[in-house]
């Protein structure tokens, strides 16, 4: 549920209306004509001190109802100011640089006495967080278009910008129909993303700094294979190896309306972990993400029992999916698992895995190499086909070999009776 409000900033007085999408305020010049415009999200995250000495966390979404007041056009310099709530504050500083115009800074202000944003708060004063945003060579007469969530962090705060379309130095008091895109919202080689693009009021039509996407079916480049890892776990330096798992691994992620792919480089993986008798633990962390794989042991049978991946995506975002109640490749306690074929696990709503020549075994590894190996349904059936074709064929032979031999006898026989 998303409320626009839009603004008018002409002598301090606002006109509020309830629209779409994201908030969108309009700053006029002191001849009411449109110099600023925007149209964003913002989320915030906030820890502060409590008075029983501990810290709390909130989190909040800039609100539908905001105000311009201290917003101001300028002919090198602008500021959008939004005020919300009891005396908290939002500000953007832009200021032109040649052909192109920029963010400076966002300064964010919050008043710890409002006690239904901040319950509990052991200090009443207003504080403030000053951080500089990405919002770079945005070219002048263009407005600056960013779906992607982009996540600036400050000691106290988190503020996550998202949706925002935004232009600084409008130009004749009408907006411009033409975008600059940030970089996280173009497709990159190693990024199939966008399934599905959501619709905003003005539509971006291409005519950006950067290449930008067409902004509907995108081709979706599909990723290499991973590389295969090895990986194994030693309980002591000393002694062999106690867990062994052999795999290429990709990971699929959903993202608000994208999904993202990304193969785990063995090259630049650390391994590390625990062999214990009823539960193990593989954990994987590459320069992108860190993967903890846990297997249990029930007497007779092992199973992977819970996954977490944490990490972040290529346009930055933290991610962090687990699930501990799975019950995945299965095998018996003194034998390995593996599945050769291309496979995939739904791991979370958001989280899927896709594992290549996998192999592992958690537990009973003897003198460091995989015991006998129980094969996936997949791989049986890959086996089943060759199985089935040499049936056949064997079928058809003796069926042939049959047919002559009851030819041949028929044959002899009618040659007793014609004589
Ligand atoms: C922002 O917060 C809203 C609700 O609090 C949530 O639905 C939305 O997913 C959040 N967006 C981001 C980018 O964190
Ligand atoms: C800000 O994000 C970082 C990294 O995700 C996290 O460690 C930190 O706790 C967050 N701070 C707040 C106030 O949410
Ligand atoms: C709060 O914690 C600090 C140390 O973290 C301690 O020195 C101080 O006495 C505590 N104050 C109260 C009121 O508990
Ligand atoms: C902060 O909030 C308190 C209580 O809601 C209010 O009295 C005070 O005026 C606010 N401060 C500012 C600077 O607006
Ligand atoms: C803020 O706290 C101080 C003492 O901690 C108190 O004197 C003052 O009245 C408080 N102000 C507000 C607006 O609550
Ligand atoms: C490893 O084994 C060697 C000899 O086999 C021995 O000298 C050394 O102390 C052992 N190290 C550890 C950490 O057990
Ligand atoms: C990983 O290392 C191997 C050998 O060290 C090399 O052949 C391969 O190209 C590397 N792969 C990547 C993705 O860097
Ligand atoms: C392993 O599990 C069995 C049965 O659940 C239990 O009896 C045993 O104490 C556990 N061993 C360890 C080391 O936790
Ligand atoms: C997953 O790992 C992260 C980082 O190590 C941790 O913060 C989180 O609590 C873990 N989630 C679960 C469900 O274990
Ligand atoms: C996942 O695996 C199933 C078969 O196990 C297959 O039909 C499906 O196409 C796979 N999905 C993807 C996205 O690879
Ligand atoms: C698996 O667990 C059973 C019972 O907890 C234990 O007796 C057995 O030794 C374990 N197997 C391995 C290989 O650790
Ligand atoms: C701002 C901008 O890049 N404008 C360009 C849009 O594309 C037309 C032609 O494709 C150019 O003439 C504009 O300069």
């Amino acid at each position: 549920m998303y409320r626009r409000a839009a603004f008018v900033l002409l002598l301090a007085c606002g006109i509020v209306s309830q629209l779409s999408h994201g908030v969108e305020v309009e700053v006029k010049d002191k001849d009411n004509k449109l110099c600023l415009y925007a149209n964003l999200m913002v989320n915030f995250s906030v820890s502060y001190d409590t008075a029983d000495n501990k810290s709390a966390t909130v989190e909040f979404e800039l609100p539908g109802a905001v105000t311009t007041d201290g917003s101001e056009c300028d002919a090198k310099s602008s500021v959008l100011k939004l005020n919300f709530g009891e005396g908290h504050s939002w500000s953007v500083n832009f200021t032109v640089k040649d052909k192109v115009y920029q963010a400076d800074s966002i300064t964010f202000t919050y008043n710890l006495s409002d006690t239904t944003r901040f319950p509990n708060s052991l200090y009443n004063d207003t504080k403030t967080s000053t951080v500089t945003p990405h919002i770079t060579d945005v070219e002048l007469d263009t407005c600056y278009s960013c779906k992607s969530n982009d996540m600036i962090e400050d000691v106290s705060v988190n503020q996550t910008l998202w949706d925002v379309l935004v232009q600084a130095f409008v130009n004749n008091g009408s907006k411009s129909e033409q975008t600059t895109s940030c970089a996280a919202d173009l497709p990159t080689t190693v990024v199939p993303t966008t399934h599905t693009t959501s619709t905003t009021t003005a539509a971006p039509v291409t005519n950006s700094t950067s290449t930008a996407a067409p902004a509907t079916t995108t081709p979706t480049p599909t990723l290499p294979p991973p590389a295969t890892g090895k990986y194994s776990i030693k309980p002591d330096a000393n002694s062999t190896a106690c867990l062994l798992a052999d795999f290429g691994l990709r990971i699929g992620l959903k993202q608000g309306d994208k999904y993202e792919e990304m193969n785990l480089d063995p090259n630049v993986t650390a391994v590390s972990g625990s062999c214990a008798v009823n539960s193990s633990e593989l954990v994987l962390v590459s320069n992108t993400m860190t993967i903890t794989f846990t297997f249990t042991n029930d007497t007779k049978k092992f199973h992977l029992h819970a996954l977490n991946v944490t990490g972040k995506t290529s346009s930055g975002v933290a991610f962090s999916e687990a699930n501990t109640s799975l019950s995945l490749w299965e095998a018996s306690v003194s034998s390995s698992y593996m599945c050769n074929k291309e496979q995939n696990y739904t791991i979370t709503d958001l989280l899927t895995i896709y594992t290549f020549g996998l192999h592992v075994q958690p537990f009973g590894v003897k003198k460091g190499s995989f015991s006998t190996a129980e094969e996936c349904q997949a791989d049986a059936d890959s086996f089943l086909v060759p199985i089935a074709v040499g049936v056949a064929l064997l079928v058809l032979i003796l069926i042939v070999l049959l047919a002559y031999f009851i030819g041949r006898k028929r044959n002899m026989a009618t040659g007793y009776e014609s004589f």
